[in-house]
């Protein structure tokens, strides 16, 4: 495959989705070939297992099966979306992917990453990303932008040990591979987040164009 594959993660109300929109912007200005998708979900039959993941329900999750949705939709989201876009060239920009599985199904639900890297291995085969951007910031800093839209989903309703666990997940992750991850400060303004991606992005084009 000859694309670039950027995944952007970080705990709730990280500013995920807005920075990959401007991050795409930056991108698109300079001719390239951008897909804008993300998980759970990216294809219609994704976003259906996103709602069952996210909607609050009588009836609990068992771990297992939120593990298993998980992975179905990341299946399918990549059969139908990432594959063929990174076939062609494009570069895909993707909220969330599988260090998500491994903070909050591993970190936060406690599952074993063992038992995450077989559905990996199994579901994506070789495929990983190139870059994944770790939006950081304080737990209750991105709660608190959570809640500030409404109603909270399944996930958001969880306590702030669970989100403390999905946050150093995420950290010690990146700590292993720093040549894969880059993480920024998510708790400072827009302004200076969006800077950071600017002083990233020649790096970034001097990969596209290879
Ligand atoms: N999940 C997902 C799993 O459990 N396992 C998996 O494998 C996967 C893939 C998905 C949920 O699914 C779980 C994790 C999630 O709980 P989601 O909606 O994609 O849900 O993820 P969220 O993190 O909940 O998305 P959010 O929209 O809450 O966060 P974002 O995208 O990080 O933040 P964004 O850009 O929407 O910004 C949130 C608010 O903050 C403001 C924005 O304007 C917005 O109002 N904001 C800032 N304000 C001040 N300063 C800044 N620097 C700001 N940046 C953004």
């Amino acid at each position: 495959m000859s694309g670039l594959f950027i995944t952007l993660e970080g705990p709730e109300g990280a500013g995920k989705s807005t920075n990959r929109d401007y991050l795409a912007t930056r991108l698109r200005e300079q001719g390239i070939d951008v897909l804008l998708t993300r998980e759970p979900g990216g294809t219609p039959l994704a976003e259906r297992v996103r709602e069952l993941l996210l909607a609050p329900s009588e009836e609990p999750m068992a771990a297992d099966t939120e593990l298993l949705l998980v992975f179905a939709a990341r299946a399918q989201h990549l059969a139908q979306v990432i594959c063929p876009a990174l076939a062609r060239g494009a570069v895909v920009l993707c909220d969330r992917f599988t260090d998500a599985t491994y903070a909050y199904q591993g970190g936060g639900r406690g599952l074993s990453e063992v038992r995450i890297e077989v559905l990996e291995n199994f579901v994506q085969d070789t495929l990983r990303p190139d870059l994944t951007l770790v939006f950081d910031l304080p737990v209750e800093v991105g709660l608190a932008r959570a809640a500030a839209r409404g109603r909270l989903d399944r996930f958001e309703q969880e306590g702030q040990s669970f989100f403390e666990a999905v946050r150093q997940t995420y950290l010690r992750r990146a700590a292993l591979q720093p040549q894969r991850y880059y993480i920024l400060d998510a708790a400072q303004s827009l302004a200076g987040v969006q800077q950071a991606l600017d002083n990233l992005l020649p790096q970034l084009l001097e990969r596209v164009r290879g």
